[in-house]
């Protein structure tokens, strides 16, 4: 049996919920995460140095990363991940570019609109970080606007999902 610890309220943790229900995995959650339960504990830096959910146990493994928590549960079950390189290499590229590219520029605005959080106040900030996430969401929109699955180029036939 797999426990999750952190909060449904974060997209890191729900990418991994997802995941979880779409492979039919049965698991334990345990809320994790501010303003709920601070990680920067002893006890949960002791799982994740980062302070940061999500966490997956398995026993006495222990996996930080919600991406790497997905390739792991994918490849555990053999399901979900392509195995043809081509096709897994173009879905691990949109998983790092949700990391590293379309994450990183929302959190000024979403602390200073949504999370009020304080000293998250400067207007051009906020405008900087509303553009750059714009930008990224317009390479996604514009890549599902044309209808193209994930493994374009790969002249492939889809991938069954099952
Ligand atoms: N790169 C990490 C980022 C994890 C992360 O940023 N988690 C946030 C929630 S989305 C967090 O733990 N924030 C501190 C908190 O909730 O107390 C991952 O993908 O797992």
């Amino acid at each position: 049996m797999f426990k999750l610890l952190g909060r449904t309220t974060s997209i890191n943790v729900r990418k991994v919920l997802w995941a979880l229900d779409e492979l039919n995995m049965a698991y334990e959650r345990e809320d994790w995460g501010l303003p709920i339960r601070d990680p920067k504990t002893p006890e949960f830096k002791a799982l994740n140095p980062n302070a940061q959910v999500p966490v997956l146990i398995e026993g006495k493994f222990v996996l930080w990363e919600s991406n790497a928590i997905l390739i792991y549960l994918a490849g555990r079950e053999g399901r979900l991940l392509p195995g043809q390189l081509q096709q897994r290499a173009l879905a691990l590229q949109w998983l790092g570019w949700q990391a590293a590219e379309l994450n990183p520029p929302w959190g000024y605005a979403v602390n200073a609109l949504i999370r009020k959080t304080p000293g998250y106040d400067d207007a051009a900030k906020i405008a900087e970080s509303m553009a750059k996430w714009g930008a990224k969401m317009e390479i996604l929109e514009a890549h599902l606007a044309r209808g193209e699955a994930l493994w374009r180029g790969t002249s492939l036939p889809l991938p069954i999902f099952r």
